[in-house]
């Protein structure tokens, strides 16, 4: 009875185990679904190493279900001391030399792909990103374009874009996993890589790196568009004028509020290019209300945004937005919600292309 039982416990402990699990992963977040070439070379590698290791494994096993079966101690036999082998040169050379060649066989392929990965020397031909890591968010200049956006990164599908990446406070790491590989963002020197995506979508992308408490709400986004898209969305966004954008008089209040309460001085809204040296110290907010979350990882809805701008500490703790304005009115933040909600310089957004 006894025994039954705890078979039972086990076959449910690993039936829940493994339905539990099953949920991890999603298309759009696993580099076991590749959407991208780092991320296809990644699985190649990944491919050739368990390959290696199943052929370990194998091998190990089957030797030690024969040992263990054939040369079993059976009732009566005599007690004996095995043939002793060390210092067997041939035994020694041979268990050395196998393991360096199987090495040999995944290292090879991984530094060569690792340098591969990492080569920016043809970058000046193709779209080229500073991006930047805060706690706990991410910046992206587009150089050539001269536009700025945060949170949303777009790309054209199909094309080379290389990704410099810097922080400006502690380490983070970029990491969409579809797409590419992982990289540190170090303070003091920029690392490159480049992405390039196969298929339009959006993207998951995480911070890797433990950088504080909101460390794991650190998320953003990978926007892929088609190539003419993303000439409309630069154009768009080159041409968005806050200032001439058409109003209603709660919105207007809004804007006037988000001047007084000091939130200009962290936020901009007019899509400029901080890569001359001065990086903001929030997100920019110039297509504010075209962002697929809201700081990273909420749904964009009005209801949240209010929240957020009463309370953000609620939602991302340790955030640096917390404490750095003057408290806030129901009335006012639903004003600011308003105006916030108006900067939309483009139909393509993430929306359009999530499933
Ligand atoms: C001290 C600088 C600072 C001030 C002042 C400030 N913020 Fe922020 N804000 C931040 C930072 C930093 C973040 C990013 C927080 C995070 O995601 O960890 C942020 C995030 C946001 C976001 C989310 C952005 C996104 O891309 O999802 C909104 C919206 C926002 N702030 C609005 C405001 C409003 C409205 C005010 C004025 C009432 C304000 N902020 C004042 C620094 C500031
Ligand atoms: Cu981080």
């Amino acid at each position: 009875m006894k025994g039954w039982m705890g078979k039972l416990r086990t076959l449910v402990l690993l039936g829940s185990l493994a339905f539990i699990l099953s949920g991890c992963g999603r298309d759009n977040l696993t580099a076991l679904v590749p959407k991208g070439y780092g991320a296809d070379v990644s699985m190649q590698l990944i491919i050739l190493t368990t390959v290696v290791m199943t052929f370990v494994f194998l091998v190990v096993m089957v030797i030690y279900v024969i040992v263990l079966m054939r040369y079993r101690k059976k009732k009566g036999d005599p007690v004996i001391n095995p043939e002793q082998v060390e210092g067997n040169k041939t035994l020694e050379a041979v268990w050395t030399i196998i393991p360096i060649i199987l090495v040999v066989i995944m290292a090879v392929p991984t530094v060569f792909a690792t340098f591969h990965l990492a080569d920016d020397s043809d970058s000046e031909d193709h779209i080229n990103i500073d991006v930047t890591g805060n706690q706990y968010w991410w910046h992206y200049d587009y150089r050539n374009e001269e536009i700025a956006t945060s949170q949303d990164l777009y790309i054209p599908v199909n094309t080379k874009v290389y990704v410099h990446l810097i922080t400006n406070d502690v380490l983070h790491s970029f990491w969409v996993p579809s797409l590419s590989g992982k990289l540190d963002v170090n303070p003091e020197n920029v690392n490159t890589m480049y992405i390039e995506a196969y298929e339009e979508g959006v993207y998951f992308g995480k911070c890797a790196e433990l950088c504080g408490p909101s460390h794991s709400l650190m998320d953003f986004k990978v926007v892929v568009v088609s190539e003419e898209e993303y000439d409309q969305w630069v154009q768009d966004m080159q041409n968005f004028d806050t200032e001439t954008l058409d109003l209603d008089p709660v919105a207007q209040e809004g804007r006037e509020l988000f001047e007084e309460k000091s939130c200009v001085q962290c936020h901009a809204t007019d899509t400029q290019n901080y890569s001359a040296g001065s990086v903001p110290i929030g997100p920019d907010l110039t297509q504010f209300a075209d962002r697929s979350r809201l700081a990273g990882y909420l749904d964009p809805t009005k209801e949240n945004l209010v929240k957020w701008i009463q309370d953000p500490e609620s939602l991302k703790p340790g955030n640096l937005m917390t404490g750095a304005y003057p408290e806030l009115s129901d009335d006012e933040a639903d004003k600011i919600a308003e105006y916030l909600l108006q900067l939309k310089p483009s139909e393509i957004t993430a929306e359009s292309k999530e499933d």
